[in-house]
């Protein structure tokens, strides 16, 4: 056991759960929070007495309260919050895209992470802890769709930097991790449709969820006086293909 413990939102499926996994095989206790609590209690009961679950949703600030009221004994000093819970919703550009899409967007991945953020950063500050957020390419470059999606991650990569500033000479540390295509439930959940996600990943050797937690794991395990402020990485087979023009 490394006496440590990781705070893991939406642990209840892809990065969330890996890292879960992975931050629990390394001795970490974790606390993993999401909306589902089956899937918590199934991950809970796989991983055993290192995990403790919280079932809220991000947007309730209240539920917040009452599960971080509720830790028990020996899961309350938390020294990592890893801000994993986000998503992608519709495709369409901006100009066809739903009004009610982008608001769950800006909940989930802005307010709901800056509410928590908020909530765990005394408890981070008393241990000189660390925030790792969770970005994307998608904060630094636009492409077709990307629209809100692309405005929220934007939002936690300069959050995160911001975070960094205020938090001088504290102690804790803040890593914003920007990763491309990741094989998960995300285009599931953007598109609704699973012939959707298998065209996209489908002979695209993207990165895996336990790539992205092996990462987590990795800045978290970096000596104190070091800080990694942003990574940005994507699977060989993911480039950039620059500007469009129209005409006519
Ligand atoms: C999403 C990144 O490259 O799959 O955060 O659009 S990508």
């Amino acid at each position: 056991m490394t006496d440590r413990t990781a705070f893991i939102t939406g642990a209840t499926a892809g990065i969330g759960e890996a890292a879960a996994r992975a931050f629990a095989e390394a001795g970490w206790r974790v606390i993993g929070t999401g909306r589902r609590a089956d899937r918590l209690e199934k991950l809970a009961a796989q991983i055993g007495p290192q995990m403790h679950s919280l079932t809220f949703d991000m947007r309730d600030a209240a539920a917040i309260d009452a599960a971080l009221q509720s830790l028990p004994e020996g899961f309350r000093d938390i020294d990592l919050l890893v801000n994993n819970a986000g998503l992608a919703l519709g495709t369409a550009p901006a100009q066809q895209a739903d009004l009610a899409q982008w608001q769950q967007m800006i909940d989930t991945n802005i307010s709901g992470l800056v509410a928590i953020t908020h909530k765990l950063l005394p408890r981070l500050v008393e241990r000189k802890g660390a925030i790792i957020n969770l970005s994307s390419v998608a904060a630094t470059y636009p492409y077709g769709g990307g629209n809100v999606y692309g405005g929220t991650k934007a939002f936690v990569t300069q959050f995160s930097l911001n975070l960094r500033t205020d938090l001088h000479g504290t102690g804790v540390r803040v890593t914003s991790i920007e990763p491309g295509m990741v094989e998960t439930e995300f285009t599931l959940v953007r598109t609704g449709s699973q012939a959707a996600s298998d065209a996209l990943y489908g002979d695209a050797r993207p990165m895996t969820a336990d790539d992205i937690a092996q990462t987590l794991l990795w800045v978290a395990n970096q000596p104190p006086h070091l800080n990694f402020n942003r990574i940005e990485l994507m699977p060989v087979t993911q480039s950039l293909a620059g500007f469009q023009v129209a005409r006519g």
